[in-house]
């Protein structure tokens, strides 16, 4: 058996932002125009008004201040209140692989190593762009990897559960470097028009390079265990499938083809979950409250990773002992606790214990103990 350990990461962030203001402007020129269309159908109680959304709200009920995205303009546009991605031709890269492989190039160069060096590529995001073939194997042709590739789905944890397979086989010797990619487009499955949602996704891409722990060749963070856990709930959904045509109703615009969520209950369900699997990790890998330097914690809620910290270190994290980035990013699906553990993890010190944790639709959640060797 051999020890992995993550030696790289890469984040990929798309120029354009949104700010609340941006974004609440344009949600409420939307519903002023939708409920001007429909007055008469609102008037006889057939349509429900569209009420406007507030900065102040989302500020306080998530702690998202702005969010990166691949297009701007449809976006923010209330006639259309969706990016607007330029189709590319099958010679072209999938705009999936091209974020990928950007935050990969950053891996490999973080680590130091070369793409011709990595006998895996795993794509694993919460939405894929097409079906078949796998962007896992696009991603891997255009960095020019070796081995094999393939994509998984398992939505906001789709990243902790791509480390888990990684370092598997890194364990058993099957592979011997590599790439976790999460290319994550969250704005093109977000329902923009949905006031109780539509703040709460980003775009962006991460990649980390896992390799074995004799191989590294600067500091590196080994992977002592990784624990994936689900349990089915409906409520986080995406109906959208190779089903839609199918559907006899032939509703082109249906409202569950979009990120569904029933937030509070998400929230109330999930924080125990979560809070009980990290502790049931450490727990029986002999890991203390105290011995814990770092949580790099799925973004989805200040609130919700506040309490998560205080529940898992018994007291009030100290300041960056449980860095945020939603604030910067929203949430960014599975690409979230990658982002925060790429961008405050330098400064741990050899021996020190960190631990990554995703949770999310499925209900899913995954958590991977590290350990700094310097
Ligand atoms: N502006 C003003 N008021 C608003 C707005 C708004 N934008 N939105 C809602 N309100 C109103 C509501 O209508 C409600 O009014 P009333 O009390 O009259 O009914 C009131 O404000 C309170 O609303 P909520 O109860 O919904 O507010 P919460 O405090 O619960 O906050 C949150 C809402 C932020 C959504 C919160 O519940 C939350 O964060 N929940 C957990 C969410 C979560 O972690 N989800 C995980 C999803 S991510 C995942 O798994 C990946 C899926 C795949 C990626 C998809 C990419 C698109």
């Amino acid at each position: 058996m051999h020890t992995p350990a993550i030696t790289g990461t890469g984040v990929f962030t798309p120029d354009l932002t949104i700010t609340n203001a941006e974004l609440v402007e344009a949600f409420n020129a939307y519903a002023d125009r939708f409920n001007a269309e429909n007055a008469a159908a609102i008037a006889a109680g057939e349509v429900e008004a569209k009420e406007h959304s507030s900065e102040e709200f989302i500020v306080k009920a998530s702690g998202i201040e702005q969010r990166h995205v691949i297009d701007k303009s449809g976006i923010l546009d209330p006639a259309v209140m969706h990016p607007l991605l330029r189709q590319r031709s099958d010679d072209e890269p999938a705009l999936m692989a091209e974020m990928g492989v950007d935050a990969a190039r950053k891996a490999l160069a973080a680590a130091g190593r070369d793409a011709s060096e990595v006998d895996l590529v795993i794509c694993a995001a919460s939405n894929m762009e097409r079906a078949y073939p796998a962007v896992a194997i696009e991603i891997q042709q255009l960095l020019g990897a070796g081995g094999f590739a393939f994509d998984m789905n398992v939505a906001c944890s789709s990243a902790t559960f791509g480390l888990q397979a990684a370092a598997d086989m890194i364990r058993a010797g099957s592979v011997r470097k590599a790439l976790v990619v999460n290319p994550e487009i969250c704005s093109a499955h977000l329902e923009w028009r949905d006031r109780d949602c539509h703040f709460i996704f980003g775009d962006v891409a991460t990649a980390a390079l896992v390799e074995r722990a004799e191989d590294a060749k600067g500091p590196s963070f080994e992977i002592v265990s990784t624990r994936c856990a689900t349990e089915f709930s409906n409520n986080i959904r995406n109906n959208n499938g190779f089903l839609r045509r199918s559907r006899p109703d032939g509703v082109k615009d249906r409202r569950d083809m979009q990120f569904m969520q029933n937030g509070r209950k998400v929230f109330k369900e999930v924080l125990p979950m979560v809070s009980a699997h990290i502790a049931g990790h450490m727990a029986d890998d002999g890991i203390d409250a105290g011995d814990l330097k770092r949580l790099w914690l799925h973004q989805a809620n200040k609130t919700m990773n506040d309490f998560i910290g205080k529940k898992v270190l018994g007291r009030t994290p100290e300041p960056g002992e449980q860095p945020n980035i939603l604030q910067d990013y929203a949430n960014t699906s599975s690409a979230g606790s990658i982002i925060a553990f790429s961008k405050y993890s330098d400064d741990l010190q050899d021996g020190d214990y960190g631990l990554i944790c995703s949770f999310g639709a499925g209900y899913s959640v995954g958590s991977v103990l590290v350990k700094r060797h310097a």
